[in-house]
């Protein structure tokens, strides 16, 4: 665990001043606005935002928990994608590109078996876990055979406590979170027996989220699983169409986001084109909200 718990002073939104830019490259500098980094101490050279020797990053910045530290440093989240070892590798693609976009941001993420979180010392290996969902156990279409049901009993105090969840896809949809009440509550969004449209999804103008993270729309090729609606003091984040399909807040000192038309689940969808490189805003939004819930930002 390193440290997902520590919610940032002053709200989730309080980063100001900092450049994404140098973190989204990977820790490639901004260009040196005065020109002047060889004069300086290395205290000083470090926030801006220029990377030189003995800086792994510069964000142009000297805030903590956004990807680059005061001290140039890369931060790194442990993350794990719940999912289920017998699946085909097709069936994981979303998984499997989800861990290497992640790995690119130098945090640590982990394909791991619902068995691997079932206990409360388990879960707190990772300061972020994204729900694969229903049917992860890929064998089986039962709605009653829902990996969920295996850590759901833990979520309430790994949340508490500072982990963060990222749900998306069919979690919410009817009859599958019948066995994980604690799931449907940890999650920002309600439940819904309804089905869905598309197929762009839109940054919702007003979010706090958004208005630091805005991405390109992108299209769902195929479902958009809006669930029933964000509850009453989240931060709605993204539409299809008119409606509301994605939220994120906080609880305890953890966080949690849903976001429907992902589809982080170990699943066959066309809806994998949304992690595959071909549409760069859902990319942005789920990657950042992957390190908000583990306590970035
Ligand atoms: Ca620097
Ligand atoms: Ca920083």
């Amino acid at each position: 665990m390193t440290g997902g718990a520590a919610p940032q002073p002053g709200g989730a939104f309080a980063v100001a001043g900092e450049s994404a830019a140098g973190r989204a490259a990977g820790g490639a500098p901004d260009a040196d606005p005065g020109g002047s980094g060889g004069n300086l101490s290395a205290d000083e050279r470090c926030g801006n935002g220029a990377l030189e020797p003995g800086e792994a990053c510069d964000d142009g910045g000297n805030v903590n928990r956004d990807g680059c530290s005061s001290v140039c440093t890369f931060e790194s989240l442990t993350i794990a994608l719940e999912s289920k070892g017998h699946c085909s590798d097709s069936e994981q693609l979303v998984l499997i590109d989800l861990a290497e976009l992640l790995r690119a941001r130098h945090h640590a993420a982990y394909l791991v078996d619902a068995s691997s979180l079932d206990t409360a010392s388990e879960l707190r290996n990772f300061d972020v876990v994204v729900l694969g969902g229903v049917r992860s156990n890929c064998a089986s279409s039962s709605v009653t055979d829902n990996d969920l049901d295996a850590f759901d009993p833990l979520i309430p105090d790994f949340l508490l406590g500072g982990g963060g969840i990222v749900a998306s896809g069919w979690v919410l949809w009817g009859p599958y979170l019948d066995h994980s009440p604690n799931i449907a509550a940890a999650l920002p969004t309600v439940r819904s027996d309804d089905t869905m449209s598309g197929p762009l999804v839109t940054p919702v103008p007003g979010s706090a989220f958004i208005s630091r993270f805005p991405f390109q729309p992108f299209e769902v090729n195929k479902y958009a699983a809006c669930a029933g609606g964000s509850k009453p003091g989240a931060d709605r984040i993204i539409n299809v169409g008119m409606r509301d399909c994605g939220a994120i807040w906080q609880r305890g000192k953890g966080r949690a986001a849903f976001v429907g038309p992902l589809f982080t689940e170990p699943y066959l969808y066309e809806n994998q084109s949304l992690l595959d490189g071909s549409q760069p805003g859902s990319i942005e939004l789920i990657v950042r909200l992957v390190e908000w819930a583990g306590g970035f930002y």
